[in-house]
């Protein structure tokens, strides 16, 4: 089976396993990260902006010194501005017990030109070195890292490969590093993780992925339609504001009336709520409805009634229909695939004492 893009409208990849063995040492994935092995390199994938998302690498206990370096610090120049790499070693030394013993933090300022900070303070008087190199080119260092935060800014041009050394600890420490990844979020993003000595791989990799290393996947259709899921998805809505009666940006409209008069939820457009015009016979109301909301809706309808306390209903269809038992006029302007034109027309006769009101309702 092959599937285009077209056909997979959206994968999830959740690995069931958050730890795997690599070099011979436990990783555990961070946040959302995903870990696999491939080609004998380890990937670290699905990185988001959190900050959260990465690796922890368990030390053994006897271990009494560790180096790691990224082998490509930006692999052709794809790292969008505001990303960084954060390294943190994690363990007792100097004068912290099972606390953070020393950060290396590499942020991509703008094109070319990225900010490389370093913490080792708890270390107390041990100076520590940071070194990137561009090849085999030392191009910046930081050292001396014995209280404040320090920092230097390198200018890396084009796409060159940048290695840097970040730690080496030669304190008595019982530790992990977690490097976390964040900042903003990245697209078909990868780290290389290789252990030391090992031969250097070739970036960017060529990511292929058999059953075996895939514990589950799932394929979500989405109709070409396109129901409410789809919408909120388009309109940028996330699984913390995208529930129907949500009102994120409060203007008084839930998402799912939003859906449905094709508004925008996150901007204040209350503009899209029915309008109401009187002639000599009808109370009129306008507005628009989105196709796709008007498939997925199970109830449709407009309310009126003399009080705001007693309402009746007429059913509001696909197509424009002629005085129901009210009197209740309902005229729909398809406008293609565009959203329809709705004009539903209310007899004044339905007034007590000079009262007419009307709105609308839907559910799905
Ligand atoms: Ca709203
Ligand atoms: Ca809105
Ligand atoms: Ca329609
Ligand atoms: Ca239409």
């Amino acid at each position: 089976m092959q599937l285009t893009a077209s056909q997979i409208p959206s994968i999830t990849i959740t690995s069931e396993d958050k730890t795997l063995e690599y070099a011979g040492l436990a990783h555990t994935s961070l946040g959302n990260a995903t870990l696999d092995v491939i080609d004998n390199k380890l990937t670290v994938s699905n990185l988001g902006s959190s900050g959260q998302d990465g690796v922890g690498i368990a030390l053994p206990a006897e271990l009494s010194a560790w180096e790691a370096h990224w082998q490509d610090l930006d692999p052709g120049g794809m790292l969008p501005v505001g990303a960084y790499l954060k390294q943190q070693v994690i363990g007792t030394g100097g004068t912290v017990t099972n606390g953070v013993l020393g950060t290396v933090q590499v942020t991509k300022e703008n094109v070319g030109n990225y900010t490389i900070s370093a913490d080792f303070s708890p270390l107390g008087s041990n100076t520590r070195t940071v070194q990137v190199y561009r090849g085999s080119t030392l191009v910046a260092e930081v050292t001396g890292q014995s209280g404040a935060l320090c920092a230097t800014s390198v200018s890396i041009s084009g796409s060159a490969s940048v290695g840097w050394w970040p730690l080496y600890l030669d304190v008595d420490f019982n530790v992990s590093v977690n490097i976390s990844i964040g900042g903003t979020t990245y697209l078909g993003d990868r780290v290389v993780m290789i252990p030391e000595g090992a031969a250097a791989p070739t970036l960017p990799l060529t990511v292929q992925l058999t059953a075996s290393q895939i514990p589950s996947i799932t394929i979500t259709s989405e109709d070409a339609a396109g129901g409410y899921a789809t919408w909120t998805r388009l309109q940028g809505l996330t699984p913390a504001n995208n529930g129907p009666a949500q009102d994120p940006e409060a203007d008084g409209i839930i998402n799912l009336m939003e859906f449905y008069l094709n508004g925008n939820p996150l901007a204040l457009d209350r503009s899209i709520l029915p309008t109401a015009t009187l002639d000599a016979d009808y109370l009129t109301l306008r507005f628009k409805r989105l196709d796709a909301a008007e498939l997925e809706m199970t109830q449709q309808a407009v309310q009126f009634g003399a009080s705001l306390t007693s309402w009746s209903a007429s059913v509001i269809g696909p197509v424009s229909s002629p005085p129901d038992g009210n009197g209740v006029i309902v005229t729909v302007s398809e406008n293609g695939a565009d959203p329809d034109d709705i004009t539903v027309q209310i007899p004044r006769s339905k007034a007590i004492a000079g009262q007419l009101f009307g709105r609308l309702q839907i559910g799905k």
